[in-house]
C-alpha cells in the first residue's frame, strides 16, 4: 500500500445507531422519537386492554368519551404532531442540497460503483470506483444514476437510503463528522450479484482529501508522459483488460469494468468482495467467477504464471 492516507479497512457493522454524519444524525433522532414513542403508546394501549376486560360498574357512561378521544382525537393528534416533526426535521435533507460544498457523481452498474469528482483547481474530472472518498466537515451532494437497472445507495453511518435510476438524477446529501471507513451497500436488488455490491466511504481530514485529488489529478497526467511498456502493460493489452479498464496510460475504456488508476489505494476489490492487498490482484484475475459467480467479467486462470505476475505487477502500480 504506497498511500499513507489508506485507513485500514476496518470497520464495525453498519449501525444507524452510531451517525457519523449530519443528515444522519437526523435520522437517528427520528428513529428514536419513533421507537420510544411507540413503546409508550404500546404500554398505555395495553394497560387499557387489561382493564377493559375487567368490567367495573359505572364505566359505561365513558364510552363515547373513550371511542371519540382515545380512537379519533389521540391518533389524529399524535400523526399530525409526527408529520410536522418529521417534514421540519428532514427538510434539511434536501433543502441542502442546493448549497453543497463538494458534488460528486455516482453511478451504479451491474455490480460495481463509479465516482466522478471535478477537480476545483484544473477542472478536470477525476474518476475512481467502488469508493467513495469523502472530506470531514463539508457538505456534500451526490448525483446519483445508473445506466442498467435501479440500484440502491445506503451508508447507515452517513444518511438516508437513495434509489440510482436509470436515466434520471437522484440526489442525497452527506455531512461527515467524523473520520473512518464506512461500509455501504446495494440497497435494491440488482441480479445475482447485488449482495457483492459494496460501497466502502472513506472519510477523511478535509485537507487529506484535498492532497488526494490533487494528487490523482496529477497521477493521471503524469502517467500519460511517462508509460514503459513492460511485460505488464503489453499484457494488459493483449489479453483484453484495455477493453473495460481504463488506467492513467488509456482513459478511454468504455467503462465496463471499473477503472483501474490507483488501485493500490483502495480498499477492496470487486466491490467490496475481496479485502486489497499483497496478492489480491492475482487472486481475483484467476478466481473472479469464483469470488463473485456472474460479474461482467471473465476469470483468467488459463495464464501462466508469468503471465498473471506480470499483469498482477502492471495493475497494481498504477499511479
Ligand atoms: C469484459 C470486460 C472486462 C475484461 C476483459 C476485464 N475486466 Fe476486469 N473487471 C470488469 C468488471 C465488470 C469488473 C467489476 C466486477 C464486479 O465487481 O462486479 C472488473 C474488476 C476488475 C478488478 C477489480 C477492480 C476493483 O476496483 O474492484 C481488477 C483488478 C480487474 N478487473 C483487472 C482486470 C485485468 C488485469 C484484466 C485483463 C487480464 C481484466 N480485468 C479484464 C470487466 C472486465
Ligand atoms: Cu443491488
Amino acid at each position: 500500500m504506497s498511500d499513507s492516507t489508506l485507513t485500514p479497512l476496518v470497520h464495525a457493522a453498519p449501525s444507524i445507531w452510531r451517525p457519523a454524519g449530519t443528515e444522519a444524525a437526523i435520522l437517528t433522532e427520528l428513529a428514536w422519537v419513533l421507537v420510544v414513542g411507540a413503546a409508550v403508546i404500546t404500554v398505555l394501549m395495553s394497560l387499557l386492554i387489561a382493564r377493559s376486560i375487567r368490567p367495573r360498574q359505572g364505566h359505561r357512561m365513558h364510552l363515547t368519551w373513550w371511542i371519540w378521544g382515545g380512537g379519533v382525537a389521540f391518533p389524529v393528534v399524535v400523526l399530525t404532531a409526527l408529520l410536522l416533526y418529521s417534514a421540519q426535521r428532514t427538510d434539511t435533507l434536501v433543502a441542502g442540497t442546493r448549497h453543497p460544498d463538494l458534488v460528486v457523481s455516482v453511478v451504479g452498474r451491474l455490480w460495481w460503483w463509479e465516482m466522478r469528482y471535478r477537480d476545483p483547481v484544473s477542472g478536470r474530472d477525476v474518476v475512481w470506483a467502488n469508493e467513495l472518498r469523502l472530506p470531514v466537515g463539508r457538505r456534500v451532494h451526490l448525483g446519483l444514476a445508473s445506466d442498467d437497472v435501479i440500484h440502491s445507495l445506503w451508508v447507515p453511518e452517513l444518511g438516508g437510503k437513495m434509489d440510482l435510476v436509470p436515466g434520471r438524477t437522484n440526489r442525497l446529501l452527506f455531512t461527515p463528522t467524523r473520520a473512518g471507513v464506512y461500509r455501504g451497500q446495494c440497497a435494491e436488488f440488482c441480479g445475482e450479484q447485488h449482495a457483492r455490491m459494496a460501497l466502502h466511504v472513506v472519510v477523511m481530514p478535509a485537507a487529506a482529501f484535498d492532497a488526494w485529488l490533487a494528487q490523482r489529478v496529477r497521477a493521471d497526467a503524469d502517467a500519460v508522459a511517462a508509460a514503459p511498456a513492460t511485460a505488464g502493460r503489453r499484457a494488459f493489452q493483449a489479453h483484453g483488460c484495455v477493453v473495460c479498464h481504463a488506467t492513467p496510460h488509456s482513459r478511454d475504456a468504455a467503462a465496463r469494468g471499473p477503472t483501474l488508476s490507483g488501485l493500490a489505494q483502495r480498499q477492496a476489490l470487486g466491490a467490496g468482495v475481496l479485502p486489497n492487498g499483497p496478492g489480491a490482484v492475482k487472486q481475483w484475475l484467476v478466481g473472479v467467477q469464483g469470488l463473485k459467480p456472474g460479474a461482467r467479467m471473465p476469470s483468467y486462470a488459463h495464464l501462466d504464471a508469468d503471465t498473471l505476475d506480470a499483469l498482477a505487477q502492471y495493475v497494481e502500480q498504477l499511479p
